[in-house]
């Protein structure tokens, strides 16, 4: 392909379990890019190949495939829709131009479709919707493109209307063409709408042409005189509206049935091609840079996803955003500047791939065993490299210490833990100081048990999990003033230093702050960021249980100092052992994240739901419905939330879904303080035992 104007971009989004990968093989299998259809049930569909996705029967990572179909070419990505593992989903929303987005009919719009819809709103990217699982008992289209319409606005509207309900679900009519396609066996006939349908069908059409009237002027007045819009009239002012985000069409499918899943295609034509959109903002130093999808100019492209295998190594896929990749050509990696050559293009299918030839502006594509580039970077040809800015992933929710099961194995679990996360931007690995242990950062326990098994299973090692931990911090309530002093003299040349500080607490989330109020050179200018220094270091390593201080003001007033004995290193010892005596005396406390927690379950389970919920230390905030469930928002800690997963699965027999995010953090109740800090206590102990 060397015409980006005919290149379509898609990424499968949607909550999970709503059929995006199910839909994804049907695509495929259509265009005749496989010759077998495959299903999550049995593990064989070509997007979720890896072992942990076909055992958890859920995508934990994004699927590329590459089709070929009436003169288009389109690379499509499925992507998880689970929070845990949405990292592929974000990261692809950044190098598609149009989201196909998946919902469950009998559900409508769940959490995650909310979400990704307000990252693709932010991109501008175009929007197609697919109602899929057509076939299951209670799914009503029309109830569902109701609940579309209210989360996304007027814009979202009907291409296509259902034929048969529920088991009877046999096909669509097109609203454009006013033509019914009844499907055998995945294969569509193609006839007149069935007499039942006619007035509904023509009630969506007149809906339809609303639509598109609204979005182009022309049209809008012959609609008002009543004149007669032409069918290629009504085809291009549509196109034109789908292709710049005005519109939302909704089509209609059964993805396991293989039924109306060719005709998404004729959608997705319409859909914006990568010289139809303006390309997110690249960074040339801080002045913002347009680039030019144009395959003649330099080089430039974004790595938005890393696969790290142990044995075929490193692949990096990207997105070709500017001129055109190719083979063996030499590249700079903008993040720091050094320079790579890049092996062959390929070109993937799932776990496939196969050699390629070079990629222009708007493509995708894949290439393995470079050294060191990674997810979010950027690749250039150009010595005069530019970078695009991070993509903006969210922060992980809890923490879990890890160690080797066998001893001597400490350096290849470091190995793997690094590997991984370079695979999964979400997963935060860092080595604790404090305690000696590996600890990773994940959404979700379940998030971190799947690196446990991938760890086992692709790297070979085994380690233990310990209790999840929650990311406390430490604060004071109270004002005071305390002296810090460091004095010995051994020998030849001592060290001294005396300094006088007083600690008040900041707004919560306005950070630190140090006041230098020194009068008369009580400490010599010099000394001064060597005392800051000091406070800083015992910040990071809290007074009541080692978490790092927050929201805290410092005022340096007094002090003494020697003209020989004092050094810097005098006055960072003196500033931390000031600011600790100062905190303890001025009512110290410890903080917890809350988060906002909405969770969505059948009515049934409304009750226990918010009655577990106030055992946890929850407030709720109240119960909305959303097609025949119920969503329930609540604040509840963190701390509180740590295994909520199988709890939640437990109390409703698997058929609730939670979220949560950050909120802020608030004092923890003093009767948890002291077994927290107790707590940490016995950690530090056992860390210095062992
Ligand atoms: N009846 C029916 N089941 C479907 C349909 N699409 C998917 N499923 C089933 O729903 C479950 C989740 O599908 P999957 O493709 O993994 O969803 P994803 O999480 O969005 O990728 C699987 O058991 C599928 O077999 C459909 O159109 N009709
Ligand atoms: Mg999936």
């Amino acid at each position: 392909m060397n015409d980006p104007a005919k290149i379509r971009n898609i990424a499968l989004v949607g909550h999970r379990g709503t059929g995006k990968t199910s839909l994804f093989e049907a695509l495929l299998f259509d265009a005749g890019a496989i010759t077998r259809l495959g299903s999550v049930a049995d593990g064989t569909t070509v997007s979720d190949w890896d072992d942990d996705e076909k055992k958890r029967q859920m995508s934990l990572s994004a699927g590329l495939a590459h089709v070929d179909r009436g003169g288009l070419s389109f690379n499509l990505i499925d992507t998880p829709g689970d929070s845990s593992f949405l990292a592929d989903a974000i990261a692809s929303l950044q190098v598609v131009e149009t989201a196909l987005v998946v919902v469950n009919t009998v559900l409508g719009v769940e959490v995650q479709h909310e979400r990704l819809w307000d990252r693709a709103e932010t991109r501008g990217l175009g929007r197609v919707i697919v109602c899929n699982m057509l076939d299951r008992e209670r799914a009503d289209f029309d109830h569902a493109l109701g609940l579309l319409q209210e989360s996304f606005g007027a814009q979202v509207v009907a291409v296509q209307l259902p034929i048969g309900k529920e088991h009877d679900f046999s096909g669509v009519v097109d609203l454009l063409t006013m033509k019914a396609h009844t499907y055998n066996d995945g294969k569509a006939t193609v006839g007149d709408i069935p007499a039942e349908l006619a007035d509904a069908a023509a009630v969506a059409r007149d809906k339809l042409i609303d639509a598109v009237a609204s979005t182009n002027d022309d049209l809008a007045e012959k609609y008002l005189m009543e004149e007669e819009i032409t069918a290629d009239e009504l085809n291009a002012a549509f196109a034109a509206a789908v292709a710049t985000a005005q519109l939302y069409p909704v089509a209609c499918a059964s993805a396991t049935a293989n039924i109306a899943v060719d005709h998404i295609f004729d959608v997705l034509a319409l859909a914006p091609s990568p010289v139809d959109v303006t390309h997110p903002k690249a960074l040339k130093g801080d002045a913002e840079v347009e680039l030019d999808c144009d395959p003649s100019q330099p080089a430039v492209a974004f790595v938005f996803k890393t696969l790290a295998d142990p044995f075929s190594g490193h692949v990096n896929v990207f997105r070709v955003f500017q001129g055109t990749m190719s083979s063996d050509s030499q590249v700079v990696i903008a993040r720091d500047g050094h320079k790579e050559r890049l092996g062959q293009i390929l070109k993937t299918m799932g776990k496939e791939s196969k050699a390629s030839g070079d990629l222009v502006a708007g493509d995708l594509g894949a290439i393995a065993k470079l050294k060191d580039v990674v997810t979010g970077d950027t690749l250039c040809a150009d010595a005069d490299a530019v970078n695009f800015p991070p993509i903006g992933f969210p922060a992980p929710l809890m923490s879990f210490a890890v160690t080797a099961k066998s001893k001597g194995e400490e350096d290849k679990v470091i190995t793997a833990l690094r590997r991984l996360s370079e695979e999964d931007p979400m997963l935060e690995v860092h080595h604790d100081d404090q305690t000696g242990e590996m600890i990773v950062g994940g959404m979700s326990q379940v998030h971190v048990e799947v690196t446990v098994d991938r760890m086992k299973r692709r790297f070979g090692v085994e380690v233990e999990l310990k209790p999840p931990r929650v990311p406390y911090r430490e604060t004071i309530k109270g004002t005071a003033k305390a002296e810090g002093k460091h004095k010995k003299q051994t020998g030849g040349r001592g060290q001294f230093a005396d300094t006088w500080m007083e600690v008040r607490p900041q707004p919560r989330g306005d950070g630190f702050e140090f006041e230098n109020k020194i009068v008369g050179g009580a400490i010599p200018r010099n000394f001064i960021p060597a005392v800051e220094k000091g406070v800083r270091a015992a910040m990071d390593d809290g007074f009541l249980a080692g978490y790092p201080v927050v929201d805290v003001h410092v005022k340096l007033y007094d002090g003494k100092y020697h003209p020989v004995d004092s050094s810097d290193m005098a006055f960072q010892i003196a500033g931390s052992i000031g600011f600790k005596a100062a905190c303890e005396k001025a009512q110290p406390a410890l903080l917890e994240p809350i988060m906002n927690v909405e969770i969505t379950v059948p009515d049934e389970n409304v009750g226990d739901i918010i009655g577990d919920l106030n055992s946890r230390r929850g407030r709720v905030l109240g119960t909305t419905p959303r097609g025949h469930n119920n969503v329930v928002g609540a604040e509840v800690p963190l701390a509180e939330m740590l295994t909520y997963a199988p709890d939640l699965t437990s109390m409703t027999g698997g058929r609730g879904d939670y979220h949560m995010e950050f909120l802020r953090y608030e004092e923890v109740p003093a009767h948890l303080t002291a077994k927290i800090v107790e707590q940490a206590q016995k950690d530090k102990e056992e860390a210095h035992k062992s």
